[in-house]
């Protein structure tokens, strides 16, 4: 099922002339109303009206996490206060918050692409959404809200946390669909279990999950363990929150990019070189309908690569392959990059292991040292099979070093040892980063 047909199916040409059209406009808003931006194109020696073409793009400047910081709270937006109506922060792991800014129109926006999104993962009005994301100043809550209310469902605003009454509303007012983080939900299910509910009976078909990087393997697991599909959705705060791109049902493989409002490049992280469509690289996204506070070339830091190749369910938005990770959450160990995610797949994939895991990178003298903890099921742990769990602890390792090329110690932890999240899962504890603080 399609929202919005005109633009989700909009022919190439038609759409890259829109974008066009667009871009300008923004580049022109930027330029005249928001000092940064008139100082950094100046310095780049380019006006609005030097985009001709959509290649032009190329000839502004990039937007980064520190501009951001530096024009706290308010210095990038483009509208004034009178007509902003809402204000929404995401904390990042040092420092301001960042702050970003919409208009009425940014909300109706912001409504628009989230009801694709929904509606992509195969949802209507009949459906009842049980919005488990948090509300607040973080964009997930209010962001599905939304989405969920334009294409009339029926939403069930519950939030993060209070997991045993997640599980009793999910039972009592028979909800259809479940948004959430997928760690958050990971930890739902073991809560259904504790509670004695039976996932498998309840009308939930749908899972709308994003916010954090999650592996195939997590998928499955949730997935299988619901016995739901889990549709993968994506977004940040800088560019709108959710909504920049989403799964079709159809397919479950890529996000489509919601390119009537967001342009997106892949750069090469290190040189910040343009990559041509295809190649992984870091994403980096131009907003060009919003004027609160649109963003030029905004440096994302995620990992992902764009596939233009037509889909399906067609759509001729390109979509992105799940996000691997953040740059600034990868891990190097001894030289060598590795992300959470590809630990997450390969303990996934072991029987007994449970979705519950932490990642404490240390230093032993001059050496990175990785301890993997990761939990395993009652059963498992207390049989008297120490030495068979000792030994699948050697064949993990030995599966990491394999694929991965880390020497990481993996140790199997008793259940209900890792703490749970409620939003975003922290993975990573870097005692090396601790030490030096
Ligand atoms: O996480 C917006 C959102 C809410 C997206 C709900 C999806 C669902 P921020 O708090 O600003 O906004 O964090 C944005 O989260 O740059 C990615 O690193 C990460 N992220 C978001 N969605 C995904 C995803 C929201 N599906 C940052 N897969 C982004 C992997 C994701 N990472």
């Amino acid at each position: 099922m399609i929202w919005n047909p005109t633009y989700e199916k909009m022919p190439r040409k038609e759409l890259e002339k829109l974008q066009l059209e667009r871009l300008k406009h923004t580049a022109a808003l930027v330029y005249n109303k928001v000092p940064h931006y008139k100082k950094v194109f100046d310095k780049a020696n380019v006006r609005p009206e030097d985009i001709k073409s959509l290649d032009d793009l190329r000839r502004l400047p990039f937007t980064l996490k520190s501009d951001m910081r530096d024009n706290y709270p308010y210095g990038l937006f483009s509208a004034e206060l009178d007509n902003i109506v809402r204000i929404h922060a995401s904390s990042g792991t040092t420092g301001h918050p960042t702050v970003v800014g919409y208009t009425q129109n940014d909300i109706d926006i912001w409504s628009e692409v989230m009801a694709r999104t929904f509606t992509a993962a195969g949802l209507t009005n009949k459906d009842v959404i049980q919005n488990a994301f948090g509300y607040g100043l973080f964009t997930g809550g209010l962001g599905a809200h939304y989405g969920a209310e334009r294409i009339g469902a029926s939403v069930i605003p519950v939030s993060g946390g209070n997991s045993h009454r997640q599980i009793m509303l999910l039972k009592d007012f028979r909800a259809t669909a479940i948004c959430g983080t997928p760690s958050y939900v990971a930890s739902l299910i073991e809560t259904a279990q504790d509670d004695g509910v039976d996932l498998h009976s309840l009308p939930v078909r749908v899972g709308i999950f994003g916010a954090e990087p999650w592996s195939a393997e997590m998928r499955r697991e949730i997935e299988g363990k619901w016995g739901i599909k889990a549709i993968d959705i994506y977004g940040l705060s800088e560019i709108i929150g959710p909504g920049v791109s989403s799964e079709c049902e159809e397919e479950q493989n890529g996000l489509h990019i919601n390119e009537d409002h967001f342009i997106v490049e892949t750069i090469n992280p290190e040189t910040a070189e343009v990559l041509p469509v295809g190649s992984e690289g870091e994403l980096v996204f131009t907003t060009i309908s919003k004027d609160g506070m649109p963003l030029i070339r905004y440096r994302t830091r995620d990992l992902s690569s764009v596939d233009p190749t037509p889909c399906s369910c067609g759509r001729t938005f390109v979509r992105m392959k799940k996000v691997r990770g953040r740059s600034d959450d990868m891990l190097i160990i001894r030289g060598v990059n590795v992300f959470p995610s590809q630990i997450e797949s390969m303990l996934l994939e072991y029987n007994g292991v449970l979705p519950y895991y932490q990642i404490v990178v240390d230093k032993n003298g001059p050496m990175d040292t990785i301890e993997v903890q990761v939990e395993i099921s009652e059963d498992v742990f207390f049989s008297d099979r120490i030495r068979s769990l000792q030994t699948a602890e050697y064949s993990l390792e030995k599966s990491i070093k394999e694929s991965i090329g880390i020497s990481a110690k993996v140790r199997f932890v008793e259940h209900r040892t890792i703490m749970r999240s409620e939003g975003k899962a922290q993975r990573v504890i870097d005692k090396r980063t601790e030490k030096k603080q």
